[in-house]
C-alpha cells in the first residue's frame, strides 16, 4: 500500500507523513509489517485445547477438514465467531453495569459528584420497566431502576428486560428460534462453555446461540449503557461541535480524554472551567484549558456538549504526534497499548483510569465514583503540569470541521412533530413515498488496513446520493465529522433530490451523529419506533434498512452486526471475513438467519459491492412491502413534512416546558 493510501483523512496523512519521514512507528507502519496470518484471518484455525493449535487448511471438502479431536472447519469456524461475540458482549456489558452502578450510588446518596439530569428519561425509562413513579421522589425511582436493570447481569432464568421493548412480531421470532437472552453474564459464559473441546460440535446451533449472546448485548448491556447515561447526563439533541486533529491549541493547556465510559469525561467537563483550574493554567504561561475527545468518549461529550473530537481509533497515535496533547486519559476498550511508547518520543502524559486498562509506563490515577470531581481536577491538574514541558516537536495541524451531532431517538421524534405531536409519521411517509428511499446506519471502527475512514466517508457520500438516510456511531461518526460531512451543507450539495427536500424542510444532515458505539442501541429503538408508527414493517426485520460497518475491526463490532442480524437488519461488514474458510458458517449466517430473522451478516472486501448490496437490500424490502418504487426525483403521495416553521406555531400554542419530549 503506498503512502497516500494508508488514511483518507486528510490531515491525518499530514501527521503520518511527518512521522514517517522521522522513523516514527505508527498502526500503519505496524499494519504494513504484519501481514494478517492466513489461517486465523478466514477461521480456520483452533486453539481451544493443547491437542493443538489445529490449522484447518489443505482438504478437499469442509468436512473433511478436521482437528485432533475430529471438529470440522465449521465447527471450528463458528466457535471462532461464538467467542469473539461473547467478549464484544463483555466489554459492552461491563460498560453497562459500571454505568448502573454509578446510577445506583447517586440514587443512594453515596457520590455528590453526579446527579440525574434528565427525570423525563428516567421516567421513560422507569415505564419501559414497569417501575412506579409518578409522586415518588426521583432518588427512589433511580435506585428501582438501577437494581432492576442490574438483574439483567446475573438473571439465570427469564428473559433481559429490554427484550420486551423490541416488535412484538420480532420477540416471537426470537422465541420461535429459542434466541431470548436470559442474563448477559450466563449468555457469555454459555458461549464459552459451548465451544471449549468436546463441547457443541453442531455449527447451526452454535451460532444460534452467538445471537442469543449478541442478543444480551443490544437490547441488554448496551441498552442499559445508553438509557443510563442519557439519565445520568441529559439525552441528546443536537448541538455543534468540532473534528480533526487540529483542534488542538498552541497556547492551551490541551487534554485528551479517550476510551468510552463516559462517567469520568463528563466530570472533567464539569471541573474543566473551574476558575482555580483556569487560573492555575495561566501561572504555568498557558491561556486557557481546551478539552478534546477521542474515539466514543469523544462521541459522548460531544452529543452532550459540543466537545471536540480528534478522531477515532486511527488518530490516537497521530494526536500525540501533534506534539500538543499535555495529557491524554484513558479508561477502558479501544486504547492501544502503543499510546505509551509514542508518548515517550513527546512529552504527552498518558493517564490509566480503570483497573481493568493498565499500561506498563502510564502514570494510573484510579477512578472512583465517590470522588470523582476530586480525581478529574488531579487530572486536570497533571495536564497543566505537564504544560510547561512542551517541546517544539510535533506535527501541527490547523484545519478543522464544523459538526451537528447529538440526534437521540428522543430528539429525532421532536423534530418530525414537536413536543406535542411527536412521532416517526413524516419519515416513514417519506420512505413510503420514495422521497427516502431508505435508512442505512453505519458504524464501527476506522482501521489502517484499509486507506482508514475512506470506506466510511465513500459509502455516506454514495449514499445519500441515492437518497439513503445515514445514521452513524461511534468511529463512523468520526469518520465522517473529521471529513466534514456532519453539516447540513452536506444535503445540499451530496444529498439526491428526495432526501435534500427533507433534510432542508427539517434543517438536518443527511447524516446523523447518535453517539457512540452503544448507541447504536438507538438504531433498534428508533426502528422498534417505525414499526410501531405504521405503513411499513409491523416488525424490525423487512424494513427498508441496512447496517454497514465498513473497516471493523474490533469483536465489540461483531456483537453488534449479530445483534442486528438477529434484530432483523441485515449487516455488511467491510473486509475479510473471520470465518471466511467455511462456507457453511458463511451460508448460515447470510441464507439461514435471513429465514429465520430477515437479517444477515456478510463479509465483504470491496466498497463497491458493498453499496450495491446495501442499495439491494434496501429495494427489495420496498418492493416487499409494496411501497412505491424508488426513481430519483420522482415522489409519491405523502403528508407534508412538519417545517420548523409549522414546530414552532404548535409549541407557542402549546406552552412549551423543559425537555424536548
Ligand atoms: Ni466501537 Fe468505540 Fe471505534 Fe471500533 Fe473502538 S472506539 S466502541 S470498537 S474502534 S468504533
Amino acid at each position: 500500500m503506498d503512502k497516500v493510501v494508508k488514511t483518507a483523512n486528510k490531515e491525518a496523512a499530514q501527521v503520518l507523513e511527518w512521522a514517517e519521514s522521522r522513523n516514527l512507528e505508527t498502526c500503519f507502519t505496524r499494519a504494513e509489517r504484519l501481514k494478517p496470518c492466513p489461517i486465523g484471518e478466514t477461521g480456520a484455525c483452533c486453539k481451544v485445547c493443547h491437542m493443538g493449535p489445529c490449522r484447518l487448511v489443505g482438504k478437499n471438502t469442509e468436512e473433511e477438514a478436521r482437528g485432533v479431536c475430529g471438529a470440522t472447519l465449521p465447527v471450528v469456524a463458528a466457535r471462532n465467531l461464538v467467542r469473539m461475540i461473547a467478549a464484544g458482549t463483555a466489554c459492552h456489558g461491563d460498560h453497562g453495569r459500571d454505568m448502573a452502578f454509578t446510577l445506583l450510588a447517586v440514587a443512594n446518596g453515596d457520590t455528590k459528584d453526579f446527579q440525574i439530569k434528565d427525570v423525563k428519561k428516567l421516567y421513560r425509562v422507569a415505564g419501559y420497566l414497569n417501575i412506579e413513579f409518578e409522586g415518588r421522589p426521583v432518588n427512589d425511582v433511580a435506585k428501582d431502576v438501577a437494581i432492576k436493570l442490574l438483574e439483567d447481569f446475573g438473571r439465570q432464568r427469564g428473559v433481559v428486560n429490554f427484550i420486551k421493548r423490541a416488535p412484538k412480531k420480532t420477540q416471537e421470532r426470537w422465541e420461535k428460534w429459542g434466541i431470548l437472552p436470559r442474563g448477559i453474564d450466563r449468555e457469555i459464559a454459555e458461549s464459552l462453555d459451548r465451544t471449549t473441546m468436546g463441547m457443541d460440535a453442531d455449527p447451526d446451533s452454535l451460532l444460534t446461540h452467538g445471537l442469543r449472546t449478541a442478543l444480551s448485548n443490544g437490547w441488554g448491556g448496551s441498552m442499559i449503557s445508553t438509557e443510563i447515561t442519557d439519565i445520568l447526563f441529559g439525552t441528546p439533541m443536537p448541538i455543534k461541535a468540532e473534528a480533526s486533529l487540529g483542534i488542538f491549541k498552541d497556547e492551551e493547556v490541551n487534554l485528551v480524554i479517550h476510551g468510552h465510559e463516559p462517567s469520568l469525561a463528563e466530570t472533567i467537563v464539569d471541573v474543566v472551567s473551574e476558575p482555580e483550574l483556569v487560573a492555575y493554567a495561566m501561572t504555568k504561561g498557558a491561556k486557557g484549558i481546551n478539552l478534546g475527545g477521542m474515539c466514543c468518549t469523544a462521541n459522548e461529550v460531544m452529543m452532550r456538549h459540543g466537545i471536540p473530537t480528534a478522531g477515532g481509533f486511527t488518530n490516537q497515535e497521530l494526536g500525540i504526534m501533534t506534539g500538543l496533547i499535555d495529557a491524554m486519559v484513558v479508561d477502558v476498550q479501544c486504547i492501544m497499548p502503543a499510546l505509551t511508547e509514542i508518548s515517550k518520543k513527546f512529552h504527552t502524559k498518558v493517564l490509566t483510569t480503570s483497573e481493568k486498562v493498565r499500561l506498563p509506563g502510564a502514570q494510573h490515577v484510579q477512578f472512583d465514583e465517590h470522588r470523582a470531581k476530586e480525581i478529574a481536577r488531579e487530572i486536570v491538574k497533571i495536564a497543566i503540569n505537564n504544560f510547561p514541558n512542551r517541546k517544539k516537536e510535533g506535527s501541527h495541524i490547523t484545519e478543522k470541521f464544523p459538526v451537528i451531532a447529538g440526534f437521540s431517538q428522543e430528539y429525532i421524534e421532536y423534530m418530525q412533530g414537536g413536543k406535542w405531536r411527536a412521532s416517526f409519521r413524516p419519515l416513514n411517509d417519506a420512505i413510503m413515498a420514495g422521497r427516502v428511499r431508505g435508512v442505512v446506519g453505519m458504524a464501527g471502527c476506522d482501521n489502517p488496513r484499509f486507506p482508514a475512514t475512506g470506506v466510511h466517508k465513500f459509502l455516506a457520500t454514495e449514499l445519500i446520493k441515492n437518497d439513503v438516510l445515514v445514521v452513524s456511531t461511534g468511529c463512523s461518526s468520526a469518520s465522517c465529522a473529521t471529513a466534514g460531512f456532519l453539516t447540513p451543507e452536506m444535503a445540499i450539495e451530496n444529498a439526491g433530490p428526495g432526501l435534500r427536500e427533507v433534510c432542508e424542510a427539517i434543517g438536518i444532515p443527511p447524516i446523523l451523529h447518535l453517539g457512540s458505539c452503544v448507541d447504536n442501541t438507538r438504531i433498534l429503538t428508533i426502528a422498534t419506533a417505525m414499526a410501531a408508527e405504521g405503513g411499513l414493517s409491523d416488525e424490525i426485520g423487512g424494513m427498508p434498512a441496512v447496517g454497514i460497518a465498513p473497516e471493523f475491526i474490533t469483536e465489540k463490532a461483531i456483537s453488534i452486526g449479530c445483534y442486528f442480524a438477529a434484530s432483523g437488519v441485515p449487516v455488511i461488514f467491510g473486509g475479510e471475513s473471520p470465518v471466511g474458510a467455511s462456507s457453511e458458517v458463511t451460508r448460515i449466517m447470510t441464507e439461514v438467519w435471513f429465514e429465520r430473522f430477515k437479517g444477515a451478516l456478510h463479509f465483504e472486501p470491496d466498497p463497491e459491492k458493498i453499496l450495491e448490496m446495501a442499495i439491494d437490500y434496501i429495494d427489495k424490502a420496498r418492493e416487499a412491502l409494496k411501497l412505491k418504487k424508488y426513481e430519483p426525483g420522482r415522489f409519491g403521495t405523502e403528508r407534508v413534512l412538519m417545517d420548523m416553521a409549522a414546530r414552532r406555531e404548535i409549541e407557542r400554542a402549546a406552552k412549551p416546558h423543559l425537555g424536548i419530549y
